[in-house]
């Protein structure tokens, strides 16, 4: 009997043909979203499981699902899961990192400059018949170049994204859980700051951090209240880091410039305040959204589920203590 793996959400057919030489698949190709039961209901008799980021696998879903050895992730972020319930039921979880690092560095200058410059503003603008013609002080933004980036959470992307921010000649500024040694930080020409004191000096501020009960509402109005008026903020990481109703708030009353956002909290039924406002870049959760990356990512997390039901262990196994099993 081959192995029975579901593919929760619409992959490439490539992705669907590696993993149909090891297994019996049930794919989902149309693409239709399942409720948590109904996930819990298709993964009962499956060993192994390719899923999306926004699928959230706990303890009450694994209770479901007595033969599953393995949920592979097709992400870098797993907040999706609960870690500790899944290494608890003996089942491997990975994620998808470093094969995305470069196209979310890119996204995230992008939201940069089109935070910065009032690009999609200057859009609507167009589209709604208003330009009448250019002049001197049309819409004017902030230069990035030069500028000071301050980056919370320093891991692959951060240094990725900074290593762009010195073809920017900007100033950057970085916090992280651990500090990086000297070498490393000149390497990387980034100055150590702690949290408060990144959101006093920094320009522009992007958030990169993993989501984590600790990094919950790490961006609520008290530290909006620290950050220049002429300040943009970033969120590229995850919803939820930033308390979306405070950062509103301080939008409506341009406390800060603006803001970028590709992720929100309770996506993708974000606040609908962030919809009326002109100082803030709106983008559907595409960081990643690119056609060479997503393929990267999901033939990653195939490759992680072969590995883990042919007896290796998966390249990027998140729970190394739970040991691979037929
Ligand atoms: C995913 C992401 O593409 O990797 C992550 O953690 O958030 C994105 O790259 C997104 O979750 C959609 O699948």
């Amino acid at each position: 009997m081959k192995p029975r793996v579901l593919v929760s959400r619409e992959v490439f057919d490539e992705t669907l043909a590696m993993l149909g030489e090891h297994f019996d698949i049930e794919s989902n190709q149309a693409d239709i979203r399942r409720s948590s039961g109904e996930l819990a209901a298709a993964l009962a008799d499956k060993d192994g499981a390719v899923i999306s980021t926004s699928d959230r696998v706990d303890a009450a879903l694994l209770d479901q699902c007595p033969r599953l050895k393995i949920v592979a992730n097709v992400g870098v972020g797993y907040n999706n899961l609960d870690l500790p319930a899944i290494t608890a039921h003996g089942v491997m979880a990975t994620n998808t990192p470093g094969v995305l690092t470069d196209s979310v560095a890119d996204y995230t200058f992008g939201l940069v400059i089109a935070t910065c410059r009032r690009m999609t503003e200057g859009e609507h603008y167009l589209r709604e018949g208003q330009w009448k013609g250019t002049y001197l002080k049309q819409m004017l933004g902030m230069d990035v170049h030069g500028a000071t980036l301050g980056i919370i959470g320093f891991g692959r992307i951060g240094q990725t994204v900074a290593k762009r921010a010195r073809g920017f000649d900007m100033n950057i500024l970085y916090h992280n859980r651990q500090r990086l040694g000297p070498a490393e930080e000149a390497r990387h020409e980034a100055h150590y700051r702690g949290k408060n004191d990144l959101l006093r000096e920094a320009d522009i501020v992007v958030l990169l951090t993993p989501y984590t009960p600790e990094s919950h509402h790490m961006i609520g109005a008290a530290e909006i209240a620290l950050m220049k008026p002429t300040a943009v903020l970033i969120n590229v990481a995850r919803g939820g880091i930033v308390d979306d109703a405070g950062l509103i708030e301080a939008l409506a009353a341009q406390r800060i410039r603006g803001a970028g956002m590709d992720v929100y909290e309770n996506e993708p039924a974000l606040d609908p305040g962030f919809l009326r406002l002109k100082n803030v870049v709106l983008s559907p959760h595409l960081a990643s959204a690119s056609e060479p990356t997503r393929k990267a990512m999901a033939n990653t997390a195939a490759r992680n589920c072969i590995a883990a039901l042919t007896g290796s262990t998966p390249p990027n196994l998140l729970n190394p203590e739970v040991k691979p099993r037929r």
